[in-house]
C-alpha cells in the first residue's frame, strides 16, 4: 500500500481559512502554517501565554448557601435549588492567548502552478512547493523539542531567485523592533480577558505595561540567506537574491508557575527568547532537521497500524478524502489515527503545559470557551491515547498539572465546602483555578456545580502507573494526590435517609433532567458521581495496596464503597443518569457522563456487572449516533467497549464528516475540518484524542484483569496489523489479523508481570519457539509467568 496516505496530509492549494492551514508543533510552541504563495502566514503560539495572574477564587459563602441547597433537593425543590446554587459561584477563569503571526511575503509574483502542501506525520514537517516561471520554490517548517524554536526552510530551484520579507505582529498588546542581528516583538498579555459567551462590557483589560502583574512575552526572529543578503530593520526582516535561506523564530513568555505573579516574580521572557534563537542560529540547517527528525521519530515511530488498502487515488487531497471516502477508506482512519499521536507530541512534552481545549494552537483573543481546561470530559479526554498509545511521557504535562490543582484545590475544598482533601470544578486555566465559575451567578449550575474535577482527573494519575508500573512514581507524585481527593469524598458526600452516600449538589454534567415542572440542573447521587467515585476509592485501595501502606484507609474507603448509591436501571432499560427515574432534557445530549463506569472507567463489565452493563448499552443506543466531535470520539470507545466493531467504525465515520471553517457552532453535528482538526464545532482538539484512543480500543483492551485483543474489530477490515500498542500491566502488542480473525499476537512484557490474555480455542504461547507453560484463568484468559524483556508469541497450536 501506500503508506503515506496513512500518514501524510496533502492539499493542492493554500489554507483559505485557520481550520484549514497545518499545525506543526514543539508542545510548548504551536504554529499553523497556511501555505500561501505571495504572503505566507504562520499563525504563532506559545503555551504559556494565558491572560490574567494567580487571584483568590475562592467563595466563603458557598459553604454557608451549601446546606439549604442540599435541603431544597431533599424536598424535590429544584427550580430553588438552581436558583440559590448560583450563590456558590467564583470568577470565569482566564484565557489561553494567541502569540501573533509571523507574516512572509514572496516578491515572486502571484501566477503559481503545481502547487503542493503537505504535513508528513512520519517525521514531524509540513512543506509547501509551486512553481512560478520556470522556478521551482519550497519550504519546509517544523517546530523543533530539542532546539526550542520554530524553522523555516526555503529554497528556490534557480540561484538567487529568493526575496523575502518576514516580520512579526500580534493581535495583544506589542511593540517591535530590530534589536542586533533578530527583529522582535515585544508585548504584554491582558490582566483579564471575558469568555466569549459572557457580555462583559470590557472583554480584554490591560494594565499598564510597567507595572502589570500580566504575562509578558516576546519572540524574535533572524535569517540565514546561503548565498544572498539579509538585511533587519523596523520593517523586519530581509533576504535579497538567495537561493536558500533558513528563518528560526523563538518566542518564552514571563510565565513562572502557576502559583507566581509574573509581573513580579517573573521569568526574563526575552533573555530565554533570545538564547534559544542564538543556539539554533549557530547551526546549519540540515543539523536542526536531523536533531528534530530524530527526537520526533523517536515517539511517532513506535505504533504502526494497517487497516486496509486505500480506497482514494494516491493524489487526492486529504479534505476531498474526508468529503468522498469518509470511514470507508481505511488508509483515511489510519491517518485520524497517528494523526491524534502526532498532535499529541505536538503539544504535550514533558515541561510544557497540557494540552488544553485547543491543544496549543489558538487564533482568538476571546477564544470558544476559553481554549481553557474543560474538566468534565474534554481535558481528561485529551490524554486518552497517551497511554494505550505509547506516548506516556506526553502525560507528564497533566499529571504535574493535577498536582496544582491538588494545592489550589485544597483551599477550595476547605473554603467552599468545609472538607479535607481537594476539589476542582469545571473549568481550570494556567492558574490552576479550583473553584466553581460563572461570574458569582452568571453561569448555570449545570456546568459550573460540579466539583467532581479532581475525582475523574485522579484516574489518570492511577492508569499512568497502571501501565506504566513506576513504583517511585505511584508512592511520591501519584498517590498522594489521589488520597487527598478521596478524601473530599469521603467528606463532600452525605447520608440519605436509607445511609447511602450520596453527593448533593450533583449534576450529570450540562444536562439538565426534566420534570413537570421544567428542566432542572441539581439534584443528588448522579450515576456518574457515584461511578468517579468508585473509580477512585478502587484505585486508591489498588495502589494502597501495591504500596503496602494505608491499611485502615484503604479499609475505610472500601467501606465507603460499599455505601455508595448504587446504579439503578430505569423504565427505558436503559442506566439511569440520575439517582430518580427522571425525563432527559434531550436524549440526544452529547455528554454520556453516566456511562463513565463503561468507558474510561472500569466498572462496569459484561462479567461482574452484566445487567448494569446491558443497561448502559442502552443508554448509549437512545443517545443516538451523532453528536459534537468530541462526543463521537467518546461513543468510539463506547462502542469498542461493548464489543461492536461495527457500530464503533459508525462512530468514526460520522466523525469523518468535512465540517466547513464557517459552519456555525453546533451542539449535535460535529465532524473534523479540512485540516482533520475535530470539529465540535467550533474546533477543538479533544475529539482528535478520542478517535486516537478509540481506534486502539477496538484494537486491544485491558481494563479487565486481562488482555482482549481485537474486542471490537468491525467487518470491513477484514485482514490489517497493529504494533507498539500497550497494556496495563506493562505490556506492548503487536497483532495481525486475516479473514476478521487473529492471526497472531506478539506480547512483549516490560516489567515482567504475569501475563493474562483472552485467546481463541487452539492458541498457544511461545517464547523463542519454544512452549510456554500456561494456566486458564476463572475469566477464561491464558495465564503465563512473563519475564521482563522479552516477547511472547501468541498463534495457533499448528503454526507454534
Ligand atoms: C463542555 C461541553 C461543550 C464544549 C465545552 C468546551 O461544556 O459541553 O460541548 O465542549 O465543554
Amino acid at each position: 500500500m501506500d503508506k503515506s496516505q496513512a500518514t501524510t496530509l496533502f492539499y493542492d492549494r493554500p489554507a483559505s481559512a485557520w481550520t484549514e492551514a497545518l499545525p506543526i508543533g514543539n508542545g510548548r510552541l504551536g504554529a499553523m502554517v497556511f501555505g500561501g504563495v505571495e504572503k505566507e502566514r504562520i499563525a504563532l503560539n506559545e503555551d504559556t501565554l494565558w491572560s490574567g495572574y494567580p487571584r483568590d477564587w475562592n467563595n466563603p459563602g458557598a459553604k454557608e448557601v451549601l446546606p439549604r441547597v442540599r435541603k431544597l433537593i431533599r424536598e424535590g425543590r429544584y427550580a430553588e435549588a438552581d436558583r440559590l446554587g448560583k450563590e456558590m459561584m467564583g470568577p470565569y477563569t482566564q484565557s489561553y492567548l494567541p502569540f501573533g503571526d509571523l507574516h512572509v511575503r514572496f516578491d515572486h509574483g502571484s501566477s503559481f502552478r503545481d502547487y503542493k502542501r503537505t504535513l508528513d506525520l512520519e517525521n514531524g514537517v509540513t512543506t509547501v512547493e509551486y512553481t512560478i516561471g520556470g522556478v521551482r520554490y519550497k519550504r519546509e517548517l517544523f517546530a523543533s523539542h530539542p532546539d526550542q524554536v520554530i524553522v523555516l526552510r526555503l529554497e528556490a530551484s534557480k540561484p538567487g531567485m529568493l526575496d523575502v520579507h518576514v516580520r512579526l505582529d500580534s493581535p495583544l498588546r506589542h511593540k517591535t523592533a530590530a534589536d542586533g542581528g533578530r527583529f522582535v516583538i515585544r508585548g504584554i498579555a491582558p490582566e483579564y480577558a471575558a469568555p466569549n459567551y459572557y457580555g462583559a462590557e470590557k472583554q480584554l483589560v490591560y494594565g499598564d505595561p510597567e507595572t502589570t502583574p500580566a504575562i509578558r512575552f516576546e519572540g524574535c526572529v533572524a535569517a540565514h540567506a546561503e548565498d544572498g543578503r539579509v538585511e533587519i530593520d523596523a520593517d523586519g526582516v530581509h533576504v535579497y537574491e538567495s537561493t536558500g535561506a533558513t528563518i528560526v523564530f523563538s518566542a518564552a513568555t514571563s510565565f513562572n508557575g502557576f502559583d507566581r505573579i509574573p509581573g513580579k516574580d517573573g521569568k526574563n521572557a526575552g533573555a530565554l527568547a533570545a538564547a534559544a534563537l542564538e543556539r539554533a542560529a549557530a547551526k546549519r540547517y540540515g543539523e536542526l532537521r536531523e536533531a528534530h527528525a530524530a527526537d520526533y521519530r523517536a515517539l511517532f515511530g513506535r505504533v504502526g497500524l494497517r487497516l486496509g488498502k486505500p480506497a482514494a487515488p494516491a493524489d487526492t487531497p486529504t479534505d476531498k478524502r474526508i468529503a468522498e471516502y469518509g470511514a470507508s477508506d481505511p488508509a483515511l482512519v489510519e491517518l485520524l489515527f497517528h494523526y491524534g499521536r502526532y498532535l499529541m507530541i505536538a503539544s504535550s512534552r514533558p515541561g510544557t503545559q497540557a494540552a488544553n481545549l485547543q491543544g496549543i494552537w489558538n487564533e482568538s483573543t476571546q477564544p470558544p470557551w476559553s481554549s481553557n481546561w474543560t474538566l468534565n470530559i474534554n481535558a481528561e479526554m485529551n490524554y486518552w491515547p497517551a497511554e494505550t498509545c505509547n506516548l506516556a511521557e506526553c502525560h507528564e504535562p497533566l499529571l504535574r498539572f493535577i498536582g496544582n490543582l491538588a494545592k489550589t484545590g485544597a483551599v477550595t475544598a476547605q473554603v467552599n465546602y468545609g472538607a479535607r482533601g481537594w476539589t476542582a470544578h469545571h473549568n481550570s486555566d494556567i492558574w490552576a483555578q479550583s473553584a466553581p465559575v460563572g461570574e458569582y451567578g452568571d453561569g448555570d449550575p449545570i456546568w459550573v456545580l460540579w466539583p467532581m474535577g479532581g475525582v475523574w482527573l485522579a484516574q489518570h494519575l492511577w492508569e499512568h502507573y497502571a501501565f506504566g508500573g513506576d513504583e517511585a512514581y505511584l508512592r511520591e507524585q501519584a498517590y498522594p494526590v489521589m488520597k487527598e481527593a478521596a478524601l473530599f469524598c469521603l467528606d463532600f458526600p452525605i447520608e440519605d435517609e436509607e445511609g447511602r452516600l450520596i453527593t448533593s449538589p450533583s449534576t450529570s454534567p450540562e444536562h439538565k433532567f426534566r420534570t413537570a415542572d421544567g428542566e432542572f440542573g441539581l439534584s443528588a447521587a448522579s450515576t456518574m458521581d457515584m461511578s468517579l467515585i468508585w473509580e477512585l476509592f478502587t484505585n486508591c485501595i489498588a495502589a494502597a495496596k501495591q504500596l503496602g501502606i494505608d491499611d485502615s484507609f484503604a479499609a475505610e474507603l472500601a467501606a465507603a464503597r460499599g455505601k455508595l448509591f448504587p446504579m439503578q436501571i430505569g423504565r427505558h432499560g436503559q442506566l439511569q443518569e440520575w439517582s430518580k427515574d427522571f425525563d432527559d432534557q434531550d436524549v440526544h445530549h452529547r455528554h454520556v457522563s453516566h456511562l463513565f463506569g463503561v468507558y474510561p472507567g472500569k466498572q462496569l463489565t459484561e462479567l461482574v456487572t452484566p445487567e448494569l452493563f446491558e443497561a448502559a448499552k442502552q443508554s448509549l443506543i437512545r443517545r443516538g449516533d451523532d453528536g459534537t466531535g468530541w462526543s463521537l470520539g467518546w461513543k468510539i470507545s463506547l462502542w469498542a467497549r461493548f464489543r461492536s466493531g461495527n457500530r464503533a467504525l459508525a462512530l468514526v465515520s460520522n466523525l469523518l464528516r468535512l465540517v466547513k471553517d464557517n459552519e456555525p457552532d453546533n451542539y449535535h453535528h460535529g465532524g473534523v475540518y479540512g485540516n482533520l482538526f475535530d470539529a465540535h464545532p467550533p474546533f477543538q482538539i479533544d475529539g482528535n484524542f478520542a478517535a486516537t484512543a478509540g481506534i486502539a480500543e477496538m484494537l486491544l483492551q485491558s481494563h479487565q484483569p486481562f488482555l482482549e485483543l481485537l474486542p471490537a474489530l468491525p467487518d470491513s477490515w477484514p485482514e490489517g496489523e497493529a504494533s507498539g500498542l500497550r497494556a496495563r500491566g506493562g505490556f506492548e502488542v503487536k497483532l495481525s489479523w486475516k479473514n476478521g480473525r487473529l492471526q497472531e499476537a506478539e506480547i512483549l512484557s516490560v516489567r515482567g508481570e504475569n501475563c493474562a490474555v483472552l485467546a481463541p480455542e487452539g492458541f498457544a504461547v511461545t517464547h523463542d519457539g519454544v512452549p510456554v507453560e500456561t494456566e486458564r484463568s476463572a475469566e477464561g484468559a491464558v495465564t503465563f509467568a512473563a519475564a521482563a524483556g522479552r516477547t511472547y508469541r501468541l498463534a495457533r497450536q499448528s503454526q507454534a
